[in-house]
């Protein structure tokens, strides 16, 4: 008897929320049904600065909605560079089960661009406005006591990254996974330099072997 009440209940309160999200919209967080796709927001990778010819940080990403916002899976988005260089990959994509679909941009060689995504029948595409710049050829950071300066530092592909000593303890700039290096093999040091130049595009991270609160990235891009 008790058992029975409480699984009605729980139909009622299923019921009701079913409807709540299909008839207000849950913006596709919820288990609604969804219609035909009639719109397209923005959903991540708007207004970045990043380099020249290269891939953007974080991926352009949309989400398509019926009118009723519920979010529309396996509809096919139609990605372009509307203004500016560079270009999209894949230039077409569906989107998944939460209404999502992306594309890696790189904004080539101007300084400002435009890319926008649409479906079929979509009245306005979504636009996504990047920036790009040279990336340093060179770049100083300080080591202090106890932290590197800039912490996450990027440098064209040959580039060199010269760090300098300035505090009063003793710290190594060491690279995680990569050659040993610094100061020289890792030896802490007070005063000095150390200058490494990186060839290859990618993410390096380093620390210093004395405090291990003390972490830095570089950023290698072409
Ligand atoms: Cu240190």
């Amino acid at each position: 008897m008790r058992l029975e009440h409480r699984s009605r209940l729980l139909a009622v309160g299923t019921g009701l929320l079913g409807f709540a999200c299909g008839g207000s919209g849950g913006g596709g967080t919820g288990p609604c049904t969804p219609g035909a796709a009639t719109q397209l927001v923005k959903n991540g990778g708007d207004a970045q600065s990043w380099y020249f010819d290269n891939p953007l940080p974080t991926a352009l990403s949309v989400k398509a909605l019926d009118a009723s916002n519920c979010a529309v899976p396996g509809v096919v988005i139609n990605w372009t560079v509307a203004s500016g260089a560079g270009d999209v990959s894949p230039r077409q994509s569906t989107t998944n089960a939460n209404g999502v679909a992306t594309t890696v941009d790189s904004v080539g060689s101007t300084a400002t661009q435009t890319a926008s995504a649409t479906f079929t029948g979509l009245a306005s595409p979504a636009t996504f406005t990047e920036h790009a710049t040279s990336p340093p050829t060179a770049i100083g950071a300080t080591v202090g006591d106890n932290f590197f300066s800039p912490r996450d530092t990027v440098v064209q592909a040959n580039g060199t990254v010269t760090w300098t000593w300035s505090g009063n303890n003793p710290h190594t700039v060491s690279f995680t996974g990569g050659p040993e290096s610094g100061n020289p093999a890792g030896t802490p040091q007070t005063s000095g330099t150390y200058a490494r130049t990186f060839t290859s595009p990618g993410k390096f991270n380093y620390f210093c072997k004395v405090h291990s609160t003390m972490t830095g990235t570089v950023t290698v891009v072409h």
